[in-house]
């Protein structure tokens, strides 16, 4: 088997808990072939600061690390990558910042990075970029020579054609992804986005099933859904940390039927409409107002982008409403905490919760839909309220599907998931479980890696390099 080589903005140890399920997944195939994981270190330095790899041996895996310039880090990852790709990727056309200066700094990075991997790199080793930070990463390793077979995975949604086109440069963008052997994507949504672009605004010739050529290049597209390491949650979820955060849930809410929500802060996860939701459903139901406390953790995210600061602004004053309005001396209907829970103790909050709430207004998957059905105890277990907007909704079908924007549908499934009978709850569990299990983060590596080791790259020319 050929070794792999991991590229992503940010590296996390593989033998951390607190890396999460991707990092474990990936880990498995890293450990296994004795792979490299290259990515930016996290440390801004001065630019005229030496800018060597530093490496660092994590068991057989070699971690790769560059710091970033301020000026590169702010033009990068600030400005194209979360200030452009991530709202226009989302739909958010209205909270992204065209700034013309940004794309400069993403180039900058992505060449940097393609420059400072090279020498490491084996001529039969297989390369997995990942995300949107790095579009043109094989681009720039092939204009550097680099021959071996690259693979791209998004894990952000990719927009319909009239929204991507409005990014200046989006041809730059699409026409960067045929560099790759294989493009892969959360949903088949997403892919049928990527045909309609590709054939319409690059008027590429569409071969066999998700294969187009263009450019002088051939590139095969396919939908890899990814999903979590069940076994691994399981094994948190039977930890000491969870089962004591399940105790403590269980004692301070023995009267309550608990609805949990657990999101990054960000704008894409639709909070501040899921608590005009939870509002309405307290307005409707005044029978069941003080049965039902809905925790929210909205961990710390990016919060130096100006758009984050809103966000938080908007939920914080909602919720205070909602406390405000509803609550009693011994009953306050919302639990806000702005703070990361260690991801050992998760488990225990989900398996405690009736309830969760996972509404973004767009999403590529959502792995937390799937951390909540994994940790329920599925004689008695708990309901999944879902958007149908989360790439997780194509595959979750047994979920309450709502529509995030529509207020009063959302508070009538709230108030649905809450009063379902004990059989239903089973019925619909063991079908969605199903799904995690067989699609779950081993599937989407093992799935990736086959198809893109046999991913025939056709070239025909070079015009493709002419980013
Ligand atoms: C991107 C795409 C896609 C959340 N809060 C805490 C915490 N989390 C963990 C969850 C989950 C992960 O973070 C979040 O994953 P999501 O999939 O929900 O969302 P994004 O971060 O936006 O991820 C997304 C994903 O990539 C994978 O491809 O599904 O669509 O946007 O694992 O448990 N973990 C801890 N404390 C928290 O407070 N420890």
């Amino acid at each position: 088997m050929s070794r792999l080589v991991v590229v992503s903005n940010r590296i996390a140890d593989p033998r951390q808990t607190a890396a999460g399920g991707l990092a474990v997944a990936l880990a498995e195939v890293l450990n296994s072939t004795g792979g490299l994981w290259f990515g930016w270190s996290g440390k801004i330095v001065d630019a005229t600061e030496d800018d060597a790899v530093h490496v660092q041996q994590a068991g057989p895996v070699k971690l790769l690390m560059v710091d970033l310039s301020q000026v590169d880090h702010d033009a990068f990852y600030l400005g194209y990558s979360n200030g452009v790709l991530w709202p226009v990727f989302h739909y958010r056309l209205d909270l992204a910042d065209f700034d013309a200066g940004y794309i400069g700094g993403y180039r900058r990075v992505n060449q940097l990075f393609a420059r400072k991997l090279l020498p490491f790199l084996q001529p039969d080793d297989v390369i997995w970029v990942h995300d949107y930070h790095l579009i043109p990463l094989a681009a720039e390793l092939r204009a550097l020579g680099c021959k071996q077979r690259i693979g791209f995975f998004l894990h952000i949604p990719l927009p319909p054609p009239m929204i991507l086109a409005a990014i200046p440069g989006h041809d730059w963008l699409i026409r960067a992804l045929f560099a790759y052997d294989l493009v892969g994507f959360q949903s088949r949504q997403d892919l049928r986005h990527f045909g309609d672009y590709v054939e319409s605004e690059a008027k590429a010739q569409p071969l066999e099933e998700h294969r187009w050529r263009a450019f002088g290049r051939t590139v095969q597209a396919g939908a890899f859904p990814i999903g979590i390491d069940v076994q691994e949650f399981n094994e948190l979820a039977n930890g000491s940390d969870a089962l004591e955060m399940y105790e403590r849930m269980k004692r301070e809410y023995y009267r309550r039927k608990l609805l949990v929500g657990v999101d990054r802060l960000d704008y894409s996860k639709g909070l501040p409409q899921r608590m005009r939701a939870f509002r309405e459903f307290l307005t409707k139901n005044p029978d069941l107002r003080s049965s039902a406390t809905l925790i929210q953790i909205a961990s710390p995210s990016r919060e130096n982008v100006s758009a984050y600061t809103d966000i938080l602004h908007e939920l914080e004053s909602l919720c205070g409403s909602i406390n405000g309005n509803f609550g009693d001396l011994d009953w306050m209907p919302v639990r806000y905490i702005h703070r990361t829970v260690a991801r050992a103790r998760l488990p225990g909050l989900y398996r405690a919760s009736r309830v969760a709430l996972v509404t973004p207004l767009r999403d590529g998957m959502n792995l937390v839909a799937k951390e909540f059905l994994a940790a329920q105890d599925e004689e008695d277990p708990g309901v999944l309220v879902l958007s149908r907007f989360a790439g997780a909704a194509e595959q979750l079908k047994e979920a309450l599907l709502v529509n995030p924007y529509d207020t009063e549908g959302t508070a009538a499934a709230i108030q649905l998931a809450l009063q379902m009978p004990l059989e239903e709850r089973r019925h619909r569990h063991q079908a969605l479980m199903r799904s995690v299990r067989q699609f779950d983060v081993h599937w989407w590596c093992e799935s990736f890696l086959e198809a893109l080791g046999q991913a025939q790259a056709e070239e025909k020319g070079t015009s493709w390099l002419r980013l």
